[in-house]
């Protein structure tokens, strides 16, 4: 029997990606750069630092900037990215999660948050589900970002289980490598990419049945 969840935050407890591509695109095109829709897939799952380095690469300017300069534009597409998460309310919890987290909590099994965002914190106290969650990793104490499985190995053990003996949910395929190579069961969440090597696929939490999920 399964002990845990690991749940990623952005594109399975909510939909931030959209409010990151805004303050990504509008940063790239400062400095001359253009991103679109199907560039920020890249972007999922990925640290700041690296979505950075990405949109640098693309625009070949990943030498133009001092690392002082990069942490700046860094910083300046966060304090974007933050005002636009103001509007954040529990209604932006996608389908099936609040259901899903209650009837674990019911069944006694815990939860973690595994997800790369420094802003997690602030995304769930704004959707209201900070207290569904006894653990987040935070990502600052990390050495390596997904596809590396530190992450995930990180939540297991604030859980006190076995990697082994949790169920992780992710929606990025980096984020997936990640689950895998801890050694986990991998849900899916798919948004429209094609995801590999997950468990099972599926398009929202509500398709899950959660004590199918603890016998895998
Ligand atoms: P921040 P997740 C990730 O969240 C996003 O998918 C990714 O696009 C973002 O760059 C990363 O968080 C870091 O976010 O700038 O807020 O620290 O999918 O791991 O929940
Ligand atoms: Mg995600």
């Amino acid at each position: 029997m399964k002990k845990g969840f690991v749940f990623d935050l952005d594109g399975v407890i909510t939909d931030t990606a959209k409010y990151h591509y805004i303050a990504w695109k509008e940063l790239a095109a400062e400095i001359g750069i253009e991103i679109d829709l199907k560039f920020n897939e890249q972007l999922k799952g990925i640290s700041r630092m690296d979505s950075l380095e990405r949109i640098l690469t693309l625009g070949n300017k990943n030498d133009a900037y001092s690392s002082e300069e990069k942490d700046a534009l860094a910083s300046k597409k966060n304090t974007h990215y933050v005002q636009l998460l103001q509007s954040l309310t529990p209604d932006d919890l996608l389908p099936g999660v609040k259901t899903f987290l209650e009837e674990a909590k019911h069944k006694g099994i815990p939860c973690a948050i595994a997800s790369a965002s420094k802003n997690a914190p602030f995304i769930l106290d704004k959707l209201g589900v900070m207290q569904d969650f006894d653990v987040i990793v935070d990502p600052a104490t990390l050495s390596k970002g997904k596809p590396d499985p530190e992450i995930f190995i990180q939540a297991a053990k604030g859980l006190n289980i076995e990697p082994s003996d949790a169920v992780g949910f992710e929606d990025a395929q980096a984020g997936i490598d990640g689950i895998k190579a801890a050694g986990m069961y991998a849900v899916g969440v798919y948004s429209g990419e094609e995801l590999h090597g997950a468990d099972t696929i599926v398009e929202k939490l509500t398709d899950l049945s959660i004590d199918e999920l603890l016998a895998k």
